[in-house]
Formats: C-alpha cells, structure tokens, sequence
C-alpha cells in the first residue's frame, strides 16, 4: 500500500493561535480576545496576544516549513483582521499580511490551503447576535467574496469552516470556549443551521469570484469508531456508532451526519430531525440547496476514536479501553485505527477525496542539554497513524494530510499548557527549535511515506 504521487504533505496552524499582533495593526477584536482577555476562562490567564508573534515572524517560520520539507501549508484568515467590523470597512494592513505570507509561501514552494474560519468571530457580529443572526450568512459570503478577490489569484485551496462541532459545542453548549455561553438548545440548532447556509454562501461567493477554478472543502472533526475485530458485524457497528447521534442532547454538536450529511447528501439524518424536532428551526429546501453547494474537497480533523463492536443484543456497543491505555499530554486516547476506519467509513457515506486536515498530540516537550528538543512519542504516534492511513490510501481517495501543528501554539482554553507543534516555541524568547519529530516528518515526506 502507498500514498499516490499527488499526496500532499503539510502542516496546519490557526491565526489566533499563532499570529500575535492581535492588538492594534488595524484589526477588530473577536470573540476569542474578549473571552481570554477576562480572567478565570484560559488556563494561567494565558491570551492569544503574542502566541508566536507568527505575524512578525512568519518569514522565519516559512524558511523552517521549507526546511522540513513541507508541500502545503494550512492556516486561516483572522476574519476580524481583514474586516475589523466584519462587515465594511477594510483593513488594508491585515490584507497586506495575508499578501506576504502568500507570496512567501509560494517563493519557497508551498501551496497555501487557506481557512475562512477558525473560530475568530469578529466581536461587532457577535454583538449583532453573531451565528443567531441570519444576516451572517450573507456575512460571511461578504468576507468569503473578500478573501476570493484578494488572494484567489495565487491561492486555489480553501476550506471553508473548521470543527463546528467545537466552536457551538465548547462555545455555546458547554461554554469552556468563547464567547463562554452555555446557551438553549433551540439556540445552538438555530446557530448551526446558519452555520451550514454560511458555508454554503461562501462556497458560492469563492467560486463566483476565484480568479481560477478553485478547490473548496469544509474541515469539521468528531472522534471515530473503529472494529474490535474485523468480523463484518463489528465493522457494521463501528460504522453504526460513527455516524449515531450523541446519547446526551446537550452532547448533540459531537456529531459527525449532522454536521456532513447537509453539506455532502444535501439532507439531515432523519433520526435526527425527530429526535431535535423541538428544538430546530424552519429549514427550507431553498436552506438545503444551499448547504448542500457541491464541494471539491472533505477534510477531516481525527485525533482519536471509540473501539466498537456488536453487542449481544444486536446494537453497537463500545469496547472499555485496557487499563493503561496510551494517552496523549492532553490526555486523549492514543488510538491509530481511528486514521484507518475513519476515512474508509467517511468516503463511504460521501464519496469525496479526503484530506486529513489536522491530525497530531500533545507532549509534554522539553529543551535537553543538547539544545534539541527529542520527542520520540510523537514520533511514534506519528508512525502507527500514519501507517493506518497509508492501509486508506490503498482503498479510497486520500488527498492529503496536514500535520497538527506547525508551531506550538495557544492552544484555547488549555493556554499554552499543550504543546502540538513540530517546531518547539519558547513562548518568553519566541525561540523556534525543529522537535526530532519535525526531522523525521521530513523523511517521510521525502520518501512520500513509505519511511515509516
Ligand atoms: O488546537 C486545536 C485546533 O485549533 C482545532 N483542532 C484541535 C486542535 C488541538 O486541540
């Protein structure tokens, strides 16, 4: 089994967790500077403030992407940058960011794969009423028709929006993310439909002004499931599971069909709808033709997921993990299968090339005496997850795979407390250091992964 010839290899950041500069330069705030600037919400206090100081620095970062040997390199637009109102007005300075970057990028070699949203709604649209306002659908489209007449002459590769599930999930539902709201179902139904008919509107606006034909795709995540064993009814209930609805109504955003099946089969799961009935608002075919623009792209953020088989009784039923289970510094479940059975089980039911838009762990990364940072679990998790999705790349339509993360970064409401770069980042010194993992990464791109 092989990765194809086109397999793109990349890495991936966000802008609030890596630019800095998020004061000032003529950039709005958004709702994630007005939540960690208020104290008791990130870990530490921590804010995105500095994070890497990426806006400054990004020419050094761009040399180190180029020293890794990356091909593609996955980060968003701040929309609250360009449009501080996130409507209106332009900044001309966050564009000319943006400008730079893209240029760099592409002098050295890289193919930028560009975000719409990444979490960063501008504080002037929240105020509004933000994803409860069905005026944001039209704004988004203003700010995705921005993003295609600045950039789409050099960038052909967007997704559209990242992980919704987290954003109105740890956002809305749960309130541990910004703008910290632990709001009523019947609301959070409503945010996630306009949601969806925002990314629709904006696939319509990027390719009625792409200045070429551009790929576009959406990034959510969920966790996965997997087989116990390989015996058809295991597989049968990992796949069941997967695309279930969350038991806990208040879990309901953790979900893989409601968000993709709209987007990708033009329709929620009917299970769904009677089940959330109560709580969902007039949704129209007009809505559906709408969020079910067709795209080029499926990408897919996977880190873990849920080993499954057939109960006795006929229904899936997940298998309890063995004591001492591998986990992550963050403490999440170290399971490779999820980037096998994950993206069989996703092309499957939507029939689209899939790109892994962020995959990766956290390590409790140290500097040794030597100067180097040596990481060898990351190395290790990097190769069990990869060999997984090489056995995909033999069966379905893979069309790459975007390394979380670039950097160290912010990393929400954990802080800085949770390192996931291949690059190590002193955050006092803003000091790069390439992790052993960022060589190792190099050679497997090198070799197209078959170093694994
Ligand atoms: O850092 C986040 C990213 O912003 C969204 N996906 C998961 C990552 C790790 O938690």
């Amino acid at each position: 089994m092989s990765f194809s010839k086109d397999f793109v290899w990349g890495a991936a950041t966000s802008a609030y967790q890596v630019e800095g500069a998020a004061k000032g330069y003529g950039k709005g705030l958004h709702i994630w500077d007005v939540f960690a600037g208020e104290p008791g919400h990130v870990f530490e206090g921590h804010t995105g403030d500095r994070a890497c100081e990426h806006y400054f620095r990004y020419r050094e970062d761009v040399r180190r992407m180029k020293e890794i040997g990356l091909q593609a390199y996955r980060f968003s637009i701040d929309w609250s940058r360009v449009l501080p109102e996130g409507v209106g007005k332009v900044n001309e300075e966050g564009i000319a960011f943006y400008d730079r970057l893209i240029d760099e990028l592409l002098e050295q070699g890289i193919e930028p794969y560009l975000t719409l949203y990444h979490w960063e709604l501008p504080y002037e649209l929240y105020k509004r009423g933000g994803w409860m306002n069905p005026e944001i659908v039209e704004w988004f489209g203003a700010y995705a028709r921005l993003v295609a007449e600045r950039f789409s002459d050099r960038v052909s590769k967007y997704f559209t929006i990242n992980e919704p599930q987290c954003f109105i999930g740890h956002g809305f539902l749960r309130g541990e993310h910004a703008p910290g709201l632990r709001a009523p179902l019947r609301d959070t139904f409503e945010m996630a439909h306009n949601v969806l008919k925002a990314h629709g509107r904006a696939v319509q606006m990027l390719r009625q002004y792409g200045k070429q034909p551009l790929s576009i795709g959406f990034a959510p995540t969920c966790g996965m499931c997997y087989p116990e064993t390989e015996k058809p009814e295991d597989i049968e209930a990992a796949r069941q599971m997967l695309f279930a609805l969350a038991e806990e109504d208040r879990d309901w955003a953790w979900n893989v069909s409601w968000w993709s099946d709209p987007v990708l089969l033009g329709r929620y799961p009917e299970e769904g709808l009677r089940r959330y009935e109560p709580y969902l608002p007039r949704i129209t075919p007009e809505d559906m033709k709408l969020i079910s623009e067709p795209i080029d792209l499926y990408g897919q953020n996977i880190y873990n997921g849920r080993c499954v088989r057939m109960g006795e009784n006929g229904k899936p039923e997940e298998v309890k993990r063995k004591e001492g289970f591998p986990q992550t510094a963050m403490g999440w479940p170290v399971t490779p299968e999820a980037l096998y059975w994950g993206p069989k089980f996703l092309y499957e039911r939507y029939h689209k090339p899939i790109y892994i838009t962020e995959n990766g762990m956290a390590c409790h990364d140290l500097v040794s005496r030597d100067g180097r940072v040596h990481d060898p679990s990351r190395i290790a998790f990097l190769t069990e997850y990869l060999s997984q999705l090489k056995r995909a790349a033999g069966e379905i339509e893979l069309g790459g795979y975007f390394q979380w993360s670039l950097l160290d970064n912010f990393e929400w409401a954990k802080g800085y407390s949770g390192r996931f770069g291949l690059i190590y980042v002193d955050f006092a010194t803003q000091e790069r250091i390439l992790k052993d993992s960022a060589y190792w990464y190099r050679d497997v791109i090198r070799s197209n992964g078959e170093e694994l």
